[in-house]
């Protein structure tokens, strides 16, 4: 169902606002400058992600829904009887409902997502395709503290998923503090499902960041066109290119934007001055190894249980507990 947002709705969208203010200037006034990841996703930046995810170009999401699909039922046992799913980053929840499928008696589904209006419409159509689920959507930055949810039948324990590779989105030590935060919040029988991209050869990785219907161009130079109808900056976006290569050193994918001019942006009444050919970056994208991840973990105490590839080992994942 819809409703209209409430009043708390309403500040807290400002609020939102106001932080990507803060944040888009406090990163431009950085160097090198830098525009957080977590802002591309508004309605548009969430659909042009989506059609990211079903370009031939970008294996990730086709690959890891294709282990989602063939491995769900061993997941569910995995998790247990009597869980109370939570998904950090939640999209679409298209991954989601293999899971969904094969849960045992679960408790609640908890979809997190920053993006209010994604939240509720693919929260709704979960609740309306899965009767006995309760669904307890929360509208949230998860690399903050929020609350969850106290549903009247207690679950047996707590349970993170967290699909798509998002946690390539951090850099290793924020990866760990967040990794660290999942342990506390899900407590002692917690687990954790991650998806994660592994490594592998660079064409094949470049290719996925650069597809050649230039979505991920688009989705990148959404984040500009975002600051000047939210934030009314004043600045030329067409004069920006996308710009993504595999730093093979860092396992990484790094992405920015590049200026092709001087140009001058302008932002609640400050100016920050970009010369022709210099970089924002926007987003990193961590590749990792299974052993390399599990390590990474280990160290905030989680134990890798079990995992779970595809067949040319592009992406996996991993089921660990507390
Ligand atoms: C949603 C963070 C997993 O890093 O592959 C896709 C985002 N950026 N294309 C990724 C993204 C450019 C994506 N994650």
């Amino acid at each position: 169902h819809t409703s209209s947002p409430s009043i708390s709705e309403q500040a807290m969208a400002q609020l939102a606002d106001e932080r990507f203010l803060s944040d888009s200037l406090a990163g431009l006034k950085q160097s090198p400058k830098q525009l957080p990841c977590k802002y591309f996703y508004d309605q548009r930046g969430s659909q042009l992600f989506d059609q990211i995810c079903e370009t031939e170009d970008y294996y990730l999401t086709r690959t890891e829904t294709a282990i989602m699909q063939r491995y769900a039922g061993e997941m569910g046992k995995c998790l247990g009887e009597g869980v109370m799913l939570v998904e950090f980053g939640s999209g679409s929840s298209i991954k989601t409902r293999y899971l969904l499928d094969h849960l045992i008696d679960p408790v609640a589904y908890v979809p997190v997502d920053i993006s209010r209006e994604h939240l509720r419409a693919s929260a709704g159509q979960i609740s309306g395709d899965y009767p006995n689920i309760k669904v307890h959507p929360v509208c949230a930055d998860f690399t903050k503290p929020f609350s969850l949810p106290n549903p009247k039948r207690r679950p047996s324990h707590d349970a993170v998923y967290f699909p798509g590779s998002t946690i390539g989105n951090f850099q290793p030590s924020q990866a760990k503090q967040l990794l660290a935060s999942i342990a506390h919040m899900c407590g002692e029988q917690g687990g954790l499902l991650i998806g994660i991209d592994l490594r592998k050869d660079r064409e094949i990785l470049e290719r996925a960041y650069n597809d050649d219907q230039g979505i991920t161009a688009e989705f990148n130079l959404n984040l500009l066109h975002r600051m000047r109808k939210e934030l009314g900056a004043t600045l030329d976006v067409n004069a920006f290119e996308h710009h993504a290569f595999y730093n093979a050193e860092k396992g990484r994918i790094e992405i920015y934007l590049r200026s092709q001019i001087d140009q001058t942006i302008r932002l609640d009444g400050q100016t920050v001055h970009v010369e022709a050919g210099e970089l924002i970056h926007t987003e990193y994208s961590h590749k990792y190894t299974i052993d390399g991840f599990a390590q990474m973990a280990a160290d905030v105490g989680w134990t890798l249980r079990r995992w779970w590839t595809d067949e040319n080992d592009y992406f996996a994942v991993l089921h660990l507990v507390v």
